[in-house]
This record gives structure tokens, C-alpha cells and sequence, in this order.
């Protein structure tokens, strides 16, 4: 399906009636029924359905806290989640039985960190801000990255949990490397927050594709893939099939089709499409966008359906279904 039909099955039309005006454009369906006031204050958005994390971020917006801080905190909620099995602690490995995570950071001064192919450490997004403020670099990989927060005090830690073992042992029997499209109804944590001050910053976070050859690195510590944050324009993540977003500059892309005045959503559809125009035959994997502007309207886009992302503002933190889909 190219991109007439992804047009056609958007879901805006079908959700006026929960919306005020102002963001029946920028929003999807809610998942639960509540009612939602976007007229000011801080905004968190972040990719899945990752309730806490993305309350935990509000919180931290509320009491006053930068944006760039409130996203980490929103990421390290994910990192130590055992259950989650795309992000930090409890993440599937490599083929090879190796957690390996990846994490990129981006403040409202256009500063950037990120580290990639980590193992051992939990809390890769808060050593992805340590590279950026602490080194003179803004990518560190694998052992570099763990001896860099060894040295800053970080924990070694075992990132692969008995269920994610037994999970990769399961796979070894067929060992067919087949990325599954909305892995549990969650992947990737993408989180952008715009503070009290008017600023934006992001953080990004994850152990990638489970069972991926070992050294793969996807889109999430790629600076303009996974994540992209210009503080005058907005700020975007992804989430999904990393070679793709990568093949596509998608975060950035997402940041200069806003610059030229699109709106968070038109931006993240054209992202979309960017990738389905490539595909000659049925896309068997997903990708999906969030978006930010600076006044706080939000966008989301995705190839299949199934995405969803949470929105905090004044006071109400909701899942949404993803605004524009191509596949069901
Ligand atoms: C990656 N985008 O490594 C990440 C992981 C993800 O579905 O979101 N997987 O490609």
C-alpha cells in the first residue's frame, strides 16, 4: 500500500467529538474517554503506552524541572522495568545472548549525547547527558561507554533477566531473525517534554531489535534519526525498525518539514511516507513518529496500526492511538 491509501485511514475524523477544536488535528483516539484541556502548561509526549514513565516526566515539568531532566526521568522509569523487553534491564539480547542498549539525548540548546552497543548499565540515557556535558564527544560505544560510566560511578548490572534468557534460548531453536511489528503493545521509549520555560528536550532509549547480529546499532543513538530537537522549531522521536528511520533521517526530517511550517502531524506523515515510497512490496515492519512544536502541538504517525503514545498536559495523562496509520 503507497501512500494514497496510508491518507486515507486517518483517524482525525472519527474524534472530533472529544476534542476541542484546536487539536483535533494534532491527536488521535483516546484510549480511555477522558476529556482533554490542552491550553497551556507543560507537555510530556512519549512513544507506547508507558503510563509512569511519562507521568513520572510530568511530575518532574510540574515541580519545575528542565525539559531535557523530566525526559531522562521518564526513560530511567523503562531502563529498570524488568518487564519491558525493548528498553534497559530485562531487554532481549542479541543473537548471541548479549543485552546491548542504546540511548541518545538532546537538549533546547541543540546540545546532543548518546552512547551506543552498552552493556552492563542500566541507566543509559542519564550516561548519554553524562557524555554530552562530561566529554568533549557526543557518541560513545560499547566498552568505551561502560568504562566512561563505571568511571562516573554507574553499577554493573546483569541487563538479561531469566525470562528474557529463556526467551532468547526459545528463539535459538529456529534462531529466524524476524522483528516482530508492535512488540507487546510497546518498544522503544521516545519522550519529549517542553518545560515551564518554553523549552524542549528528549530522550530516547532501548535495547534495540531483539535478537539482532551482535554490534547492530538501530535509529535511537542516532542524532536525527532516533530523536531530533531544534528548541526554536520542535523536537521529534521514533520508534521501530531503526534501519529504516535511519535510511530516512526521520527525527530530523520530521524538525525542517516543521521549520517550513507544517504542522507536528503533516510532518510526521510525510516521515511516514518517506519510508512506505521506498517499500515495492508489502511492509512487514513497523515504524512510528511522535512530534512536538513549540507551542505544544503534538503529531503521530506510524505505518501500522497499534501504535499508541502518551500526552500529558494540565493535569491529565492519556494514551492515544496514533493519529495516521497506513496498515491495519
Ligand atoms: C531500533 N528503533 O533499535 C529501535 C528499536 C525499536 O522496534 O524501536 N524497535 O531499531
Amino acid at each position: 500500500m503507497k501512500r494514497r491509501s496510508f491518507i486515507g485511514k486517518t483517524l482525525a475524523g472519527s474524534v472530533a467529538a472529544f476534542f476541542v477544536p484546536k487539536v483535533i488535528s494534532a491527536q488521535g483516539k483516546p484510549l480511555l474517554n477522558k476529556k482533554i484541556n490542552t491550553t497551556k502548561g507543560p507537555v510530556s509526549i512519549c512513544t507506547w503506552q508507558f503510563t509512569k514513565a511519562n507521568a513520572a516526566a510530568a511530575a518532574a515539568l510540574e515541580s519545575g524541572s528542565d525539559a531535557i531532566s523530566a525526559a531522562i526521568k521518564a526513560a530511567e522509569i523503562e531502563e529498570l522495568n524488568s518487564k519491558n523487553t525493548t528498553v534497559g534491564y530485562g531487554g532481549a539480547p542479541d543473537r548471541e545472548g548479549n543485552v546491548t542498549l542504546d540511548a541518545s539525548v538532546m537538549d533546547h540548546l541543540g546540545n546532543c549525547g548518546s552512547v551506543v552497543a552498552v552493556e552492563n548499565i542500566i541507566h543509559v540515557a542519564a550516561l548519554a547527558r553524562d557524555v554530552m556535558e562530561k566529554t568533549p564527544h557526543v557518541m560513545l560505544a560499547g566498552k568505551g561507554a561502560e568504562s566512561f560510566a563505571k568511571s562516573l560511578g554507574y553499577e554493573h548490572a546483569n541487563l538479561l533477566t531469566e525470562q528474557s534468557k529463556k526467551n532468547w534460548e526459545k528463539w535459538l531453536k529456529n534462531s529466524k531473525y524476524k522483528p516482530i511489528i508492535n512488540i507487546e503493545n510497546h518498544d522503544t521509549i521516545g519522550v519529549l517534554c517542553l518545560d515551564k520555560k518554553g523549552n524542549i528536550g528528549g530522550a530516547c532509549s532501548t535495547s534495540g531489535l531483539g535478537y539482532k547480529m551482535k554490534g547492530r546499532v538501530g535509529d535511537s543513538p542516532i542524532i536525527g534519526s532516533g530523536l531530533f530537537i531544534d528548541n526554536t522549531i520542535g523536537g521529534a522521536v521514533a520508534t521501530g525498525m531503526g534501519e529504516e528511520v535511519v535510511k530516512t533521517v526521520g527525527s530530523f526530517l520530521i524538525v525542517e518539514l516543521m521549520r517550513q511550517g507544517h504542522t507536528p502531524q503533516e510532518a510526521c506523515d510525510e516521515a511516514i511516507n518517506r519510508i512506505i515510497e521506498k517499500q515495492a512490496v508489502e511492509i512487514n515492519f513497523q515504524v512510528a513518529y511522535i512530534a512536538i512544536n513549540k507551542k505544544g502541538n503534538v503529531g503521530s504517525s506510524s505505518i501500522h496500526k497499534g501504535f499508541t503514545y502518551m500526552h500529558y498536559q494540565n493535569g491529565i495523562n492519556q494514551n492515544f492511538e496514533v493519529n495516521k496509520y497506513m496498515n491495519s
